[in-house]
């Protein structure tokens, strides 16, 4: 092959996405599935290179979903490098890459959303309202149009792969919901397509976001699992990061993200996420905590 030369089958309409992978489907070969926003980094290489793995065929989406991107939000400058990300993709093993353009998955306004009630309350669900309800509404599409055994998403965004899981079970969808561990920089820094936005101060700063939750996972492993407690402790320490401006700290039950109250129940499971701002860039972290 010519170096620079793109293999993997890169598919713009669902007709023939949809053509290519029947054989396959009808051969028993199994079909993992893996979404994303685009502008590839190794968190989502390592989503791909799982679905590669556990999987016969492995099909990735690239498409930037403008029903999930709130009107004042960043759908037009969110970074986007097609040829990169093909051949990432092809690098990673995908063997089909569908690609849409927006006319080819909303080709006329909607009239039918998914919306997963309750979970998507809080935490990104209150400060980017509508934005689940394009997820979800886009994931189904993709699942629907993919039809995979196996679709793959990224425990960084906790709250989307609650949001998935319960729609999945709500509607019967023959799929298989694989979530996945959040990749890092080697300072902790949650892997994310925005990091780019960040400037090198900003940068600097932006490691508070794991530094303040591990601080709270070493303090809930030692017995202080009051969520009050927990949560001054993320938030206090993020406050002192003079670049950073918090949009929220919450500590809650995860999956079903509800509040709690005083002391986490022993075998439940809390998760404690962040948004926090660093200029114009919004970046997102969390753990998930097994109370014991
Ligand atoms: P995107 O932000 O491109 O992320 C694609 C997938 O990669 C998601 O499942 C996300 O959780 C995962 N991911 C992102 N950063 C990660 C990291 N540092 N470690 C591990 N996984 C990570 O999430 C979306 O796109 C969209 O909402 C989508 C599901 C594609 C629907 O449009």
């Amino acid at each position: 092959m010519k170096q620079g030369e793109i293999k993997v089958e890169t598919i713009r309409t669902i007709r023939e996405l949809r053509r290519k992978l029947a054989p396959h489907r009808q051969s028993g070969r199994s079909i993992g599935f893996m979404p994303t926003l685009g502008y590839m980094h190794e968190g989502h290489l390592s989503l791909i290179r799982r679905a590669r793995k556990e999987n016969d065929i492995a099909v990735i989406s690239i498409f930037v979903n403008p029903l999930q991107f709130g009107p004042n939000e960043d759908f037009d400058r969110y970074p986007r490098d097609m040829e990169r990300d093909l051949r990432l993709a092809q690098e990673a093993g995908v063997d089909f890459a569908f690609v849409p353009d927006v006319r080819e998955m909303y080709p006329e306004p909607v009239k039918t959303t998914v919306k997963v009630s309750g979970i998507t309350d809080r935490l990104c669900g209150a400060s980017r309202p509508g934005h689940f309800e394009g997820v979800a509404t886009v994931v189904l599409k993709l699942l629907l149009i993919v039809g995979p055994d196996r679709a793959y998403f990224g425990m960084k965004d906790a709250q989307q792969v609650a949001v998935i899981e319960q729609m999945v079970k709500d509607l019967n969808v023959p799929v298989a919901i694989v979530p996945c561990p959040t990749l890092r920089e080697s300072d902790g820094l949650a892997m994310s397509s925005r990091n780019v936005y960040l400037s090198p101060e900003e940068r600097r700063q932006a490691v508070v976001l794991n530094q303040a939750l591990q601080e709270a996972a070493a303090a809930a492993a030692a017995g202080r699992t009051d969520a009050g407690y927990l949560r001054s402790l993320v938030a206090g320490r993020i406050a002192a990061a003079p670049l950073a401006d918090p949009e929220y700290v919450e500590v809650l039950s995860y999956p079903s993200l509800e509040p709690l109250e005083g002391r986490a129940q022993p075998g439940t499971r809390i998760i404690i996420a962040v948004a926090v701002r660093f200029g114009k860039t919004r970046l997102i972290d969390n753990t998930i905590l097994e109370i014991r």
